[in-house]
């Protein structure tokens, strides 16, 4: 199996929780490696920019505000099928239908305060990492 990079984001529903350990202790749990991170505040720009793919959903506006409450943790997760890996651990969008164990069904509020982003495949983990990260910045 080959070692993939993801680009995660905790969300600020949990950065203003102070979840960020926690979370990234189900993660290197999981055998993913933290190789990049960064605290920031997304702008209302920077947040409509990386959702862009989601603009003609209902959900959109009120996605990209979430977005820019409280700080956010982009981090880059390497590992074996990391892709794959990274998904399984924050389990479904929705935390209700999230398995237990999961970072969404132990932290997130709702459907949208999901706690976590996590890239859904290895060609959109590689432009969303280059959204927030230069090669210099990440370290395996
Ligand atoms: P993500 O992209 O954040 O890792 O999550 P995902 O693939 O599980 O979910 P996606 O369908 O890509 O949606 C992106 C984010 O939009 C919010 N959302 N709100 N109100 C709603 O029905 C709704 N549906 C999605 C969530 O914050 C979701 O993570
Ligand atoms: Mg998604």
């Amino acid at each position: 199996m080959a070692v993939e990079r993801t680009l995660s984001i905790i969300k600020p529903d949990a950065t203003r929780r102070n979840l960020t350990g926690k979370i990234n202790a189900v993660f290197e749990d999981a055998g993913l490696r933290i190789v990049a991170q960064k605290r920031i505040r997304l702008t209302d720009a920077q947040a409509g920019a990386f959702y862009a793919v989601h603009k003609d959903r209902p959900f959109y506006g009120s996605l990209v505000s979430s977005m820019t409450t409280d700080p956010v943790v982009v981090q880059v997760l390497e590992g074996e099928n990391a892709v794959l890996k990274h998904r399984e651990v924050m389990g479904a969008t929705n935390p209700a239908q999230a398995a237990e164990g999961t970072v969404r069904a132990q932290f997130a509020e709702s459907i949208e305060a999901n706690s976590v982003h996590g890239s859904d495949s290895a060609e959109n983990a590689a432009i969303e990492i280059a959204f927030f990260f230069s090669q210099i910045e990440i370290v395996g």
